[in-house]
């Protein structure tokens, strides 16, 4: 498949999307729908709803590219063998990670607030990482999956922007991957932080990446 320039932010970004993933960053129903993890922190999750529809648009032609397609998810095993003890207590709110709630034990795999929300759920085939922390590189297999099939792109969606986005786009900048992240494809709770990570992200030439939008990322895959 012939090489693609995708216009973008500190300047375009070239990239093959043979060798380019889409990277869907906790679209999780604990993120984004009320009674999560997101909301037991504080957060109004309907800021991170709005990433959802320019999500399913990309996504939707990356599928139709045949490009490689990496959902991740946080969270911990049942017996919350996996979550530092530190993480457990922080915030010091009513609810914890792994106490009960509407979508089931908070932040624990295999719950119903866990999983993907259904609009951006993985299809068959489709690589499904799961986290402990909030780097998408930390105690998982993404790198082992990444260099198996050649990977050297990353086209990045998800929430929060500044915390499980920036986290692995800078943990991937450091291991040689080039990162664009889509600014209406990713969400903070707030705006003020969505801004500024975005900012920080494409700062002092693209020091952690590029960051590009929907209509531009898809503009460039649909491109002949
Ligand atoms: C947070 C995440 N914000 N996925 N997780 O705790 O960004």
């Amino acid at each position: 498949m012939a090489r693609k320039s995708m216009a973008a932010e500190p300047y375009e970004l070239e990239f093959d999307p043979t060798t380019t993933a889409l990277l869907t960053i906790d679209m999780q129903r604990d993120f984004v729908m009320p009674g999560g993890f997101g909301e037991a922190l504080g957060n109004d999750v309907r800021q991170l709803q709005v990433t959802i529809a320019p999500t399913q648009r990309v996504l939707e032609v990356a599928r139709k590219l045949g490009m490689t397609i990496i959902h991740t998810r946080e969270g911990h095993r049942p017996d919350l063998s996996d979550c530092p003890p530190t993480k457990l207590v922080r915030g010091k709110g009513k609810t914890h990670i792994g106490d009960p709630g509407p979508m089931g034990r908070i932040l624990v795999r295999s719950e119903i607030g866990h999983d993907i929300v259904p609009e951006l759920y993985p299809k068959p085939g489709e690589v499904v990482v799961d986290k402990p922390g909030k780097g998408a590189f930390f105690a998982t297999d993404l790198e082992l999956i990444l260099r198996d099939r050649g990977i050297k792109t990353l086209i990045v969606c998800g929430v929060t922007t500044e915390v499980c986005v920036s986290t692995t786009v800078r943990e991937a900048n450091d291991r040689g991957y080039e990162c664009v992240v889509l600014s209406d494809c990713v969400g903070s709770y707030f705006p003020e932080f969505q801004e500024a990570a975005l900012a920080m992200i494409k700062a002092q030439g693209g020091i952690f990446g590029w960051v590009s939008d929907s209509k531009r990322a898809m503009a460039a895959l649909s491109a002949g």
